[in-house]
């Protein structure tokens, strides 16, 4: 079987833009590709996190992976920081990474333009921990929204290079994004992404929001001028939610644009809310069960660090003798 490798950062509460751009895909290929799946904590530092808050929010992202449908008996699920191989392989990746590549990557631009207190050579070197994090595992494909295609096509170029200059060690990965949902816009401002490090919380509709919230957000939620429902270039805030309601409902977009014609707003934003919870409910009850039991997680979270260790021991190998770090 082919493998995929995939993470998502313990950087706040994750949102629907993370579950249908790619948590809910996860889960959908496990029994088509070897999956291993990661908690990006390394990732989530590049900006500053509060060490009590970081560590809750990486096991409440290995409870979102579980719930979501991802069987640790079937795929790898496990911590970043807990295999040293990562840090160690983006160190040595970092030695043949132009910096121009890295300055000109569209998040960094993005996240630099936000931070206060400077920006860290981490936030620049994002892309190469994450090629590491692809290339120590032999991965074939990265499932990931569209925010992550330029990061993967990176760690192709990265591996070519390094391939180049040491002999064959790496495979090339290719980026896996659905077409539907691989860009989940902000409920409060549909020219931006939907993003869990967004300081106004209405833009977001978190995994983990009761009904009543979910409802709240969604009456909240910005629309275009006019009353269509309908998806069009000039009306990007109800586009965005006749997408939300059509991953949810796997309804056709069409459809629901016929189903809502004549209608109003409010009607559709009510239908919308109704589709959300019944999405989600599933998962939410999954996760109550988790958020019970603790211990399991801490075994699922051991016995994944377990396995990719092995890989990511004899990955590491190679790499260095390819290179003569002996
Ligand atoms: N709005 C989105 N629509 C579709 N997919 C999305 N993803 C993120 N936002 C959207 C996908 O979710 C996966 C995990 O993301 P991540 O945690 O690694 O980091 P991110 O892409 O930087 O997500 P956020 O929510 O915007 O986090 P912050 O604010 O901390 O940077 C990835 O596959 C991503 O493509």
């Amino acid at each position: 079987m082919k493998r995929v490798f995939s993470g998502i950062q313990p950087s706040g509460t994750p949102h629907i833009g993370n579950y249908l751009g790619a948590i809910k895909n996860w889960a959908a290929i496990q029994e088509e590709y070897d999956c291993i799946y990661c908690v990006v904590d390394l990732h989530a530092i590049t900006v500053y996190q509060k060490p009590d808050i970081l560590r809750q929010k990486t096991i409440d992202a290995i409870k979102i992976i579980l719930a979501a449908g991802i069987d640790p008996e079937k795929s790898i699920v496990f911590v970043q920081s807990h295999i040293k191989e990562h840090s160690e392989l983006a160190w040595i990746l970092n030695t043949i990474t132009p910096i121009g590549e890295l300055e000109r990557m569209t998040q960094f631009k993005d996240k630099a333009k936000n931070q206060k207190a400077g920006v860290s050579a981490g936030l620049l070197d994002y892309p190469v921990l994450m090629a590491a994090d692809i290339l120590l595992y032999n991965t074939d494909a990265v499932p990931v929204g569209e925010d992550q295609r330029q990061h993967v096509e990176l760690s192709r170029v990265i591996a070519r290079k390094f391939n180049n200059l040491y002999g064959e060690t790496f495979k090339e990965p290719a980026e896996l994004i659905r077409k539907e949902g691989a860009r989940i816009m902000s409920l409060t401002d549909p020219t931006k992404k939907m993003s869990k490090s967004d300081e106004d919380k209405f833009g977001c509709i978190d995994l983990t929001d009761s009904p009543d919230l979910i409802r709240e957000k969604i009456k909240k939620a910005v629309t275009d001028s006019g009353k269509e429902i309908i998806s069009r270039p000039d009306k990007p805030a109800v586009s965005n939610l006749l997408t939300i309601y059509s991953l949810f409902s796997n309804q056709p977009i069409k459809e629901i644009e016929t189903k809502y014609e004549n209608k109003t707003y409010v009607e559709f934003k009510e239908g919308l809310a109704q589709v959300v919870i019944e999405g989600l409910a599933l998962f939410q009850e999954k996760y109550a069960e988790l958020d019970k039991n603790p211990e399991y997680v801490l075994k699922v979270i051991k016995e994944g660090a377990d396995k990719a260790r092995n890989l990511a021991e004899s990955k590491m190998k190679e790499v260095k003798e390819k290179m003569g770090l002996v």
